[in-house]
């Protein structure tokens, strides 16, 4: 008889992780569990997205001056609703919100911080090209019973865990909570998340692959503009690049390479945000074997002092992340 495939869905993963820690409350295993099902709902809207009235703009602008998409707006209330009122959670952020959002009175509040970013390269909607969510977890610092703005800005060595999901030619859901990376695709015909990739390493020998955007290239530095040149000549590299973060550090993170979103002359911080964007991927990417560099330091060491700030990221493959340090630093 054709053994039936040893199918572990996230929710039986999630405890079995759980088990291993005998201090477990269950409170993560919950929350995880939730942020699942919001992906659930997220994915559903954006697989139809090309059918019903929810693609293109809502006529308004984000915190960032970006035109809100349909999507957008929906993905993030829906993040919301699935984490306010269940008991985990001392606050949370988003990439949507310009101030942190309070847990309402009337629900319990807990000890997690969930910071968001509820869809991720939203302007590539429109032309069905991959997007996602991402989101950095950590635990409440203050002693009050409800979380503030200081347990949002703690440093990316904080977080107890960190994930994306990424809606592509299917949905996965990538996390990591400090003990491995782990992948679950999402079973549409069961709408359950079954375990496909454990213990997620990045390769070595890496894929030599660099991803950047190009059309910048006069606004950078001359150490990153040599880096590049170098990359793409001497070095033999090929270069993909998606332009929604969770695409092309999904791919980095399966084949190896280099990510880059580097700083301008005119914009220092470049464009990815600290809390949301960069330090989740870089613990992923640690993780996994990898690094995350602002290109002078390890993201996850600097200590966030605004919700929204931006950093650049070299991320990839420890390798290449050393290697573009090194350059850099020729020129500095
Ligand atoms: P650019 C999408 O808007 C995003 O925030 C990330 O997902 C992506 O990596 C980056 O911006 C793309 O930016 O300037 O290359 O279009």
């Amino acid at each position: 008889m054709k053994q039936e495939s040893h199918v572990v869905t996230i929710s039986r993963f999630l405890i079995e992780e759980e088990r291993k820690f005998p201090d477990a409350t269950g409170a993560f295993t919950n929350l995880l569990s939730d942020i699942a099902l919001a992906a659930k709902v997220i994915g559903r809207e954006v697989n139809k997205a090309g059918l019903v009235d929810i693609f293109g703009a809502v006529g308004e602008e984000n915190v960032h001056g970006e035109d809100q998409q349909k999507l957008d707006v929906f993905a993030n209330q829906v993040m919301y609703r699935a984490l306010d009122h269940t008991g985990l959670v001392a606050c949370l952020a988003s990439e949507e919100s310009e101030e942190f959002i309070r847990i309402p009175d009337k629900f319990p509040a807990g000890d997690y911080v969930v910071i968001y970013d509820p869809l991720d390269g939203s302007s590539n909607i429109d032309v069905n090209v991959s997007i996602g969510t991402i989101f950095s977890i950590h635990r409440k610092r203050t002693t009050g019973e409800r979380g503030t703005l200081e347990d949002c800005l703690q440093p990316g060595s904080e977080q107890v865990a960190a994930g994306y999901v990424l809606y592509g030619s299917s949905t996965m859901l990538v996390y990591t909570a400090g003990t491995g990376v782990h992948g679950f695709t999402l079973d549409p015909s069961i709408g359950e998340f079954i375990l496909s990739h454990p213990n997620m390493r990045m390769p070595e020998p890496p894929k030599k692959v660099y991803s950047v955007n190009e059309a910048y290239f006069t606004r950078w530095s001359r150490g990153q503009q040599r880096l590049v040149s170098h990359l793409k000549n001497e070095g033999g590299f090929g270069s993909r690049y998606i332009g929604s973060m969770v695409a092309d550090i999904h791919r980095t993170l399966l084949q190896g390479g280099l990510f880059m979103y580097p700083s301008e002359v005119a914009k220092p911080e470049g464009k990815l945000r600290l809390l949301y964007e960069a330090a989740p991927m870089a613990f992923i990417l640690e993780q996994a074997g990898g690094r995350a560099s602002t290109g002078t330091q390890e993201v996850r060491d600097i200590v966030p002092t605004s919700l929204h700030q931006r950093v650049p990221i070299y991320a990839g493959s420890r390798e290449f992340v050393d290697m573009a340090e090194e350059m850099l630093a020729q020129d500095a």
